[in-house]
This record gives structure tokens, C-alpha cells and sequence, in this order.
């Protein structure tokens, strides 16, 4: 059975025009090249993530065999800080979140053409209650989306280049994925990153700020 959105996903179609994107793009790619893409493990097993990652932020998400799902300050190879968020997503972050506070993380996800993302909750923030924000670049990516439980029934939506997907109250905590990367829609990403198909950045309030 196909589930209705949850409440509070919002989905901004091309909330980013083609020079938004470039322009995105462009800060991405320099993120990148302070924090080289590494490939997280799951916890326990051990085994790789298809998708590839960064991060920008105070704080970043982080995950390994040893360690488990985190946030931390630091690139896990080269041990430096993470780059600062591009202004423009704090901006967008500011005009498309009514939250008080600014997110501390963002999170970079590079997809190939066979990357795919299993069906998760994110839930290693301590403010939980505060949206996730993610923009999508590039390639087209099939998202699916569910309830609190694992098997409640889900409903999926594509995300283009450009597109903006809040998730708010109830959403965020409902579970999502990837299910596929639709290769050869754009060429955006892959013409700047050979092989890379699509980026997602998601931006997170990780902590509560003490008042
Ligand atoms: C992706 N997105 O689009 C994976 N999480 O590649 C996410 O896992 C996600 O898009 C929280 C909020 C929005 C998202
Ligand atoms: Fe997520």
C-alpha cells in the first residue's frame, strides 16, 4: 500500500535555478577539496556505505566500524576541522526553516551511479525536533519515504537538481532512503566530478543551544 507524505515534508521544486546551482556547485567543490570524500562503514560489520561523504560545519557526520554514527569536529583521515557552510545555505537554511538556531552540520553525499542510500531515520542529533534541509544536485534521485515504524507504508518522490526537501515536525522521524540514482539526467555534478552522478547536502542543527 502506497503511504500519503508525512506531515511537515516539504518539497521545494527547483528552488535553486541553474545559477543557483552552479554557484553551489562551485562552494561544494571547495568544501571538497578541504575535506577529501571518505567512504563511511556501518557499525558493527563493518561494511561500506555506497555513498561516498563529506562534510561542512562545526560539527560533521561521521561513521566507522570502531566508532559507530557520530558527529565530530574533525575529518576522520586528515584529522582537520570541516570547512565553513557556504553562506548561501545558511541563507537558504534561514529562509526556508523557521528554526531559531543555525545548523551546526552539513552533510555532503556523493552518489556513482549504482549508490544507493537504505531506508534510515536520522536520528544521531541531539535536536531532534529541529528540521533536516537537503538540496539536491544534479542527477535525479528516487526518494522514498515512510512512517516511524520500518514497515509502515511508504511513498516515494523523485529529487532533481536545484530541489530543496525539508524535513519537519513528524517527518523527521519517519524513515527514508535512496533508492536509486536515475544516471545521465543532468551533468551538472558528473562533468565536475567525473563518475559522480549527485550530491546531496543536508543540513542539521545537532545540538540544543544552552538558553
Ligand atoms: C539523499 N537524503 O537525498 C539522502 N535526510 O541523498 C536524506 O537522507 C535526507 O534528503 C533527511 C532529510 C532530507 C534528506
Ligand atoms: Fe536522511
Amino acid at each position: 500500500m502506497a503511504a500519503r507524505l508525512p506531515e511537515g515534508l516539504r518539497l521545494l521544486p527547483e528552488a535553486l535555478d541553474r545559477a543557483g546551482q552552479q554557484a553551489l556547485l562551485a562552494e561544494v567543490l571547495a568544501c571538497l577539496a578541504a575535506a577529501p570524500p571518505f567512504q563511511p562503514e556501518m557499525p558493527r560489520t563493518g561494511k561500506s556505505l555506497s555513498v561516498r561523504m563529506s562534510n561542512a560545519g562545526k560539527l560533521g557526520w561521521v561513521s566507522d566500524r570502531a566508532g559507530g554514527y557520530r558527529y565530530q569536529p574533525h575529518h576522520p583521515a586528515t584529522g582537520a576541522r570541516w570547512p565553513a557552510i557556504p553562506d548561501s545555505l545558511m541563507a537558504l537554511w534561514r529562509r526556508s526553516c523557521a528554526w531559531p538556531d543555525p545548523p551546526e552540520a552539513c552533510l555532503i553525499n556523493l552518489y556513482t551511479a549504482e549508490a544507493r542510500m537504505g531506508l534510515h531515520v536520522d536520528a544521531d542529533e541531539e535536536a531532534l525536533a529541529a528540521p533536516v534541509l537537503s538540496v539536491s544536485l544534479g542527477a535525479t534521485a528516487l526518494f522514498r519515504v515512510g512512517g516511524p515504524q520500518r514497515n509502515d507504508p511508504t511513498a516515494s518522490l523523485p529529487l532533481r537538481s536545484g530541489d530543496v526537501l525539508v524535513l519537519a515536525g513528524a517527518a523527521r522521524s519517519c524513515h527514508h532512503g535512496i533508492d536509486r540514482i536515475r544516471p545521465g539526467t543532468s551533468q551538472l555534478v558528473s562533468r565536475a566530478l567525473p563518475g559522480v552522478e549527485r550530491i546531496n547536502l543536508t543540513l542539521r542543527r545537532v545540538t540544543i543551544p544552552r538558553r
